[in-house]
């Protein structure tokens, strides 16, 4: 059998086929990078699903024969098919404002808190709980696929929910790990929707005939955690349990992972969620708004250089401006520079003016978000932590790392960058009995990959008093 396998991962601004070997270490090379952007169709935002399908096939083609493939992405969207198996319609992305007012209702329904204690989940507009209930399509639905499951069936043919991301749907039972089905029943869902649960590691099955046919090779596709953030959790270089992360890409995910949930009172209050990890592990993190922030700021500035951004940025007075990088406002797609305008402005600060200002006011603003993200874990949970892993895109950004260090008073530990794609792999290669377990698939991405440490610079009380400005 060879060591090689693929790891689809879908983000919300590319996705791509990568390969890795194991037969020497760990090596990951990029088989094929393709741009994922939403689709406005007739007023509402949706994924281009078939669009992306076809680069996952041109991935695959390029990437050659491997021992297995795993395909995960974002959480909580989904596609629905009829009874024939095909889709109804094309995804819709939880940026889309179907959701809005629905979350309040749903609480007023069945009460916020009997709702955490069945799910855990935090209360996000976009959850799956809250889409389903906006959805129009329902009533020709047969099932329902998480966008990981969705693209594993079409290769397959093999309907199933992976459990990691079945998690982030606000139906899952945190205590079971199953279905919620009276809660589904409750709301007024068709049980027969959500199709059976996979954990990571189980088989998915082998590839459609016309599949492999179409690529040139067979492999079967593997279970893994299908959440691209469980799949970053999992392939954090950490050793032992002191240790806080924030998974930092489009979003900053920031807790920490524990043996079981937390279902407090003070934990549903401070909006924390307790979604699944591999080997029954519970993330406990809640979402910060992350590089998106940044990313919308470039997209209104198409000429900007972010090697220059972020060197003016370092350059820039601390703390002229900061925001509550979660304010909802900063949730849509839309010109980013004129929210945190707004939003400066609504809370008496002057605005940044120039695009380096900006984006000095955004990497203080999620680095203020991540410190309180941590320290509400630690909390919450009573879990010690000496040190933040940083990983994701984000880990590449120097000033970002030691903002983040500097405002948690923690040392930093920064990598890798495809954490997310290791976490793929590294549980389809132990599916195949060539790692043993998750100290063991860390401790293999901490010996094969750079990491970077930034020690706390010791002004924490500047940043105390700038949090003291937000929260
Ligand atoms: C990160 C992520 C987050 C989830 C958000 C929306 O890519 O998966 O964990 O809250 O996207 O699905």
């Amino acid at each position: 059998m060879s060591r090689r396998f693929a790891a689809v991962d879908l983000g919300a601004s590319s996705g791509r086929v990568m390969l890795a070997d194991l037969s020497d270490g760990l090596r990951l090379t990029e088989a094929h990078r393709f741009p994922n952007g939403p689709v406005r169709v007739a007023g509402r935002l949706h994924w281009d699903i078939l669009g992306l399908y076809r680069e996952i096939l041109t991935g695959l083609r390029q990437a050659g024969p491997v021992s297995s493939i795993g395909v995960d992405s974002w959480a909580v969207d989904y596609g629905l098919l009829d009874e024939s198996g095909a889709l109804l319609g094309n995804p819709v992305h939880y940026r889309d404002d179907r959701t809005r007012g629905v979350a309040g209702q749903v609480a007023d329904a069945v009460g916020a808190a009997a709702l955490y204690e069945v799910s855990g989940l935090q209360v996000l507009p976009f959850n799956t709980i809250y889409q389903l209930l906006a959805d129009h399509r329902l009533d020709q639905a047969a099932t329902m696929l998480l966008i990981p499951d969705l693209i594993g069936y079409w290769l397959t043919g093999e309907a199933g929910a992976e459990v990691t991301n079945a998690s982030t749907t606000g139906l899952l039972d945190v205590r079971t790990r199953s279905w919620a089905l009276p809660l589904i029943k409750q709301l007024g869902l068709p049980a027969l929707l959500f199709p059976p649960l996979r954990r990571p590691g189980d088989a998915v099955g082998g590839l459609r005939r016309d599949v492999a046919a179409e690529i040139g090779w067979s492999a079967p596709v593997r279970a893994v955690a299908s959440h691209d953030t469980a799949s970053a959790v999992a392939a954090i270089p950490a050793v032992g349990e002191a240790f806080a992360y924030v998974s930092c890409g489009t979003w900053s995910l920031a807790g920490v992972e524990l043996p079981g949930p937390v279902l407090t009172p003070e934990s549903r209050a401070a909006n924390f969620t307790n979604e699944a990890g591999v080997d029954g592990t519970v993330r406990y993190l809640r979402n910060v708004m992350g590089l998106w922030l940044l990313q919308e700021c470039q997209r209104a500035w198409p000429d900007s250089d972010l090697g220059d951004l972020l060197a003016g940025a370092a350059a820039e007075p601390a703390f002229a401006a900061v925001v509550n990088p979660d304010e909802p406002l900063f949730l849509p797609p839309g010109d980013m520079p004129a929210r945190i305008a707004a939003e400066c402005r609504r809370t008496g600060q002057r605005p940044p003016e120039s695009p380096a200002a900006y984006v000095r006011c955004v990497l203080e603003s999620l680095a203020l978000g991540h410190r309180l993200a941590v320290r509400q874990a630690m909390e919450l949970s009573g879990r010690e932590v000496g040190v933040v892993h940083l990983v994701g895109g984000g880990s590449r950004n120097e000033l970002l790392c030691q903002f983040t260090a500097d405002a948690c008073g923690l040392p930093v530990v920064a990598g890798p960058a495809e954490a997310t794609t290791f976490g793929n792999v590294l549980v389809q290669a132990r599916a195949a009995g060539l790692v043993s377990g998750l100290d063991e698939m860390r401790a293999l991405v901490a010996s094969s990959q750079p990491l970077r440490r930034y020690e706390p610079s010791g002004d924490e009380h500047a940043w105390e008093q700038a949090a003291a400005r937000l929260f």
